[in-house]
């Protein structure tokens, strides 16, 4: 047969595509873009250059080139960018491992992963790529730190490192194993502190959290976990006297100050000044300290303190608590660094107050002190709730738990009171703590952007000024990073003159994490050559924030929080308006499910077999060569050690882009994982088989402009348009209405899916559904006016282009060569617009003697026509021979099918 090879569409579209564009690049609408249209900004998370293109990669990039087509065709000014997120530890690592430059290694990886790309046919603008890596786009990443300073949010600060002592060097976590060894020198890493740069991220931290309630285009899972990361928890900070002395005070943080009667104890963290004190002279209190320090996080161990003793801090009725009857406790699961590492115990309120003290003192009871109402009755468990009500101590025969004028006040009014009463003698307050810490940025390593300091005897810190960014990351022939800091082995990066007093100086050897790059790499995108700012605010206003952001659901908290905290930032720093969206720079964030592959498993011995293992000839049937035996199936994260990875590039060889890439979005919903399962790629590569056949039967039809049969019902329908003709008046029968308005649903079904649904699953169903309903018409020579064919399989193509943008150009292409007509690139349409005719006709079921007998299509009005009309009507669809000569009791039509 003379069927067309679809993968070979794929270099002969590449080829055109190409020409068209003005620079040669894969972005034939280029030139046709209209600055002055509404922007749209697709943007898919840059990857890492690793040098391979896996399956998650085309499935993220499927989804935003989808998008970006898809707007382009609906008029939008698209940004649709790429670029690379190209600093890191496994550059550098695989570069010293080769014993090569990590910017060659790089590099290298880049031009492979763009080749690997243009395989899939992404529409991206080349023109706005960046790397990270590169000095035109770290200067302003230096830039921006150097703002960050000015903006007093950034310090030092002593903090802990992983230290090889047999390389002399800092290791990241990644590079230390379980046992706690070096991946290299296999030496025992020990924790040493040391002087690094900190971002004070915790100064937006109360923005970060608000501002989740305007990005209703988020998905609720992510916001979670970024309220749960920010942990913003507001609540009071509360002073315990203690009979020891004036200064050994101890100030607690808690949500809850209304349960402050029901203290029992309060427990200390183990590195808490007064733990530390007493451990001086308390052997078996530093003995708890050191085996407590192997013990599990949940551990409800404790040390009661000997000789210090504490009080409730409040007085009610003239009743000073001052008898220090309050135990104090070191105890491991009080958090040194959260809040003033320090808790005042509730054993009746608090879920792990209640464990740790039911272990120290199972003999005394829970004093509770709130509960459903004012009215103490036996409660079973602990009582959690906030919305109770302080019991009336004045009936309560515990005289500790005298809770004067708070009794049965709720817990809110009483919170509130209390830390009013706390607050004028001066041993209380309210407080906000949070679970986020400050962005530690300083990495020993090189392979980053160096951080633009300069350190001097005399003048201290001195930041680089502006006209001497970047500061360059100094060329290595090979990387070698045996001992220290590397930067830091280089004299002559180190060495330099103090920007302020011209004296000897030394650089910064620290470099930044990556985070820092990619926080804000898709501003850079939208002025991307700048040589004067990292952007100029107008282009950056028109663009952001971020109409669609898609990437894995992996990032979901760090990245994505340092995007928005630099997002922030910057429109604080006045580098961008951030009007429309309260500074936010994404609007909407979409994460996609990961891609599994087909795992195959011994079913006796639980090993995964590799594919020259496997007799794989009859796919329903596989075998164990060596056995026979059937396989184990599953799917899995693809990895090395499975054998199940697939590979994007094979597949397009194989089947087309196009193909592989209606494939990548029919398989699975967009946040489900997906199972890659080639074998069914079958279903889409008949579907775009029959999309290209039947342009012949078309256009045949076209030339042959057959008559419409003299006695076919019509309807006469007005003001329709019809592959570009207008109508004002035309008549359209029963097949005529179905076809128009099964393309009319398509369009307007795809643009749902698309723009509010994400559902690019059903997308592909509806292609082949309308497909069908076109190839069905045409199979079943039925009459058609041959402009509502053309029109028909016209909306189908551009609707299709953004998927399949191969087989929807050649299909274009063969139907106006064939029919001798002028045309341009489909990419140059726009998409159609289509609305549903309501047709005139409906279905109708007929009912002899009560039974479902036959089914036609008619006029709707036909229903109100007398029965002799129906009868006749009805008798024209077969219904004789129910009819027969028995005795026809009733002959019942009704609208609508039987279900
Ligand atoms: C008394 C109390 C009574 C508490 C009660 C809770 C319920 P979040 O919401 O996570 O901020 N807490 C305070 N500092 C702590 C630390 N360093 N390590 C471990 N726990 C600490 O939690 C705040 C609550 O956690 C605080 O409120 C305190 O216990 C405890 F019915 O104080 B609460
Ligand atoms: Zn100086």
């Amino acid at each position: 047969s003379q069927e067309i090879e679809l993968n070979k569409l794929d270099a002969k579209w590449s080829a055109i595509w190409r020409q068209l564009s003005p620079d040669n690049s894969l972005h034939p609408t280029k030139h046709l873009v209209n600055e002055k249209a509404e922007p749209f900004y697709s943007l898919s998370m840059f990857p890492y250059p690793s040098g391979l293109l896996h399956m998650g990669h085309l499935r993220v990039y499927t989804i935003s080139d989808v998008v970006a087509r898809f707007k382009r065709l609906k008029g939008y000014n698209v940004v649709h960018p790429m670029g690379w997120d190209a600093f890191g530890l496994p550059a550098e690592n695989a570069a010293v491992e080769r014993g090569m430059d990590p910017a060659i290694w790089t590099e290298s990886n880049i031009k492979k992963m763009k080749e690997q790309m243009s395989l899939m046919l992404a529409d991206f603008d080349w023109d706005r790529e960046i790397s990270t890596c590169s000095p035109e786009f770290y200067k302003w990443t230096q830039k921006i730190f150097l703002l960050l300073l000015e903006h007093d949010l950034v310090y030092r600060k002593d903090a802990e490192i992983n230290w090889d002592p047999i390389d002399q060097t800092v290791l990241a976590n990644e590079q230390v194993d379980a046992e706690g060894r070096s991946w290299r020198s296999g030496a025992i890493v020990e924790k040493r502190n040391l002087e690094q740069w900190f971002i004070k991220i915790t100064k937006y931290a109360s923005s970060l959290n608000k501002d989740l309630n305007v990005l209703d285009q988020w998905p609720e899972k992510v916001k979670t976990m970024q309220r749960h990361w920010i942990g913003q928890s507001n609540g009071a900070q509360i002073t315990f006297n203690t009979d020891a002395s004036a200064k050994s005070q101890i100030k607690v943080f808690t949500t809850r100050p209304d349960t402050l009667f029901s203290v029992q104890f309060v427990a200390l963290a183990l590195n808490h000044p007064i733990v530390l004190k007493a451990a001086e002279s308390d052997l078996e209190l530093q003995k708890f300290i050191e085996e407590a320090a192997d013990a599990p996080a949940d551990s409800k161990d404790g040390y009661m303190l000997k000789s210090i003793r504490t009080s409730i801090p409040i007085d009610t009725n003239n009743k000073k608590y001052t008898n220090f009857d309050v135990p104090i406790y070191a105890a491991p699961y009080v958090i040194g660094s959260y809040g003033h590492g320090a808790v005042m115990g509730c054993p009746a309120h608090d879920e792990r107050d209640a464990e740790f003290w039911k272990l120290q003192n199972p003999e005394i009871p829970p004093i509770p002190t709130v509960g459903p109402s004012k009215i103490k009755s036996k409660l079973a468990k602990v009582f959690t709730s906030k919305n109770g009500v302080l019991y009336d101590s004045s009936k309560l025969e515990n005289g500790r738990a005298d809770m004067g004028e708070y009794n049965g006040k709720t817990c809110k009014q009483a919170a509130e009171e209390i830390v009013n009463a706390l607050e004028l003698q001066q041993l209380g307050s309210k407080s906000t703590q949070l679970r986020l810490r400050d962005w530690l940025i300083s990495r020993q390593r090189y392979w980053g952007a160096p951080i633009p300091i300069v350190h001097c005897n005399d003048c201290g810190i001195v930041p680089v000024p502006d006209e001497q960014l970047p500061v360059l990351l100094p060329k290595v022939e090979r990387a070698t990073f045996d001992k220290g800091n590397p930067l830091g082995q280089m004299e002559s990066f180190v060495n330099t003159k103090c920007p302020s007093c011209g004296g000897d100086a030394k650089r910064d050897t620290d470099t930044m994490d990556t985070f820092m790059d990619s926080s804000w790499y898709f501003f850079r995108y939208l002025d991307p050559r700048n040589t004067k700012k990292p952007f100029e605010a107008s282009k950056v206003n028109s663009h952001l924030p971020v109409d669609m952001y898609i990437g894995g659901v992996e990032h979901a908290i760090l990245h994505l929080l340092y995007s928005r905290f630099i997002g922030k930032f910057l429109a604080d720093a006045n580098l961008w308006d951030g009007l429309s969206l309260k500074n936010e720079p994404i609007k909407q964030l979409v994460t996609q499910g990961m891609v599994h592959g087909k795992t195959y498993t011994d079913p006796t011995n639980g090993r995964f077999l590799k594919p020259n293992e496997l007799d794989l000839s009859n796919p329903s049937e596989p075998k164990i060569i060596e056995s026979g035996l059937k396989p184990l199936i599953s799917y899995e994260k693809m990895s090395k050690s499975k054998y199940n990875g697939a590979d994007p590039a094979e597949c397009i060889r194989k089947y087309g882009a196009d193909a592989t890439r209606a494939h990548m979005l029919f398989q699975a919903p967009l946040h489900d994982v997906l199972n890659w399962n080639e074998e069914q790629i079958q279903g889409v590569d008949r579907w775009l088989r029959k999309v290209l056949a039947m342009e012949k039967n078309i256009v045949k039809l076209v030339r042959e402009q057959p008559t419409r049969p003299s006695n076919e019902k019509v309807s006469e329908i007005k003001d329709v348009e019809l592959d570009g003709v207008k109508f004002a008046s035309i008549n359209f029968n029963d097949h005529e209405f179905e076809l128009y308005n099964n393309i009319s649903t398509l369009v307007n079904s795809v643009s749902k899916s698309i723009e509010e649904d994400l559902t690019f699953n059903t997308i592909i169903s509806d292609y082949m559904k309308a497909t069908n309903s076109i190839y069905n018409s045409l199979k079943n020579n039925v009459y058609i006016n041959p402009l509502l064919y053309l029109d028909a399989y016209k909306k189908l193509l551009k609707v299709m282009s953004p998927v399949t943008p191969c087989v929807s150009e050649e299909a274009w292409e063969m139907l106006h060569k064939s029919l001798g007509q002028d045309w341009n690139t489909i990419f140059a349409e726009s998409y159609p617009v289509s609305e549903i005719i309501e047709s005139p006709y409906t279905t109708f079921n007929i009912f002899v003697n009560g039974k479902a007998r036959a089914l036609f299509k008619g006029l709707k009005n036909l229903i109100s026509k007398t029965e002799t009309e129906i009868l006749n009507e009805a008798l024209l669809h077969g219904i004789e021979k129910y009819i027969g000569n028995s005795d026809i009791k009733r002959i019942i039509v009704k609208s609508g099918l039987i279900s």
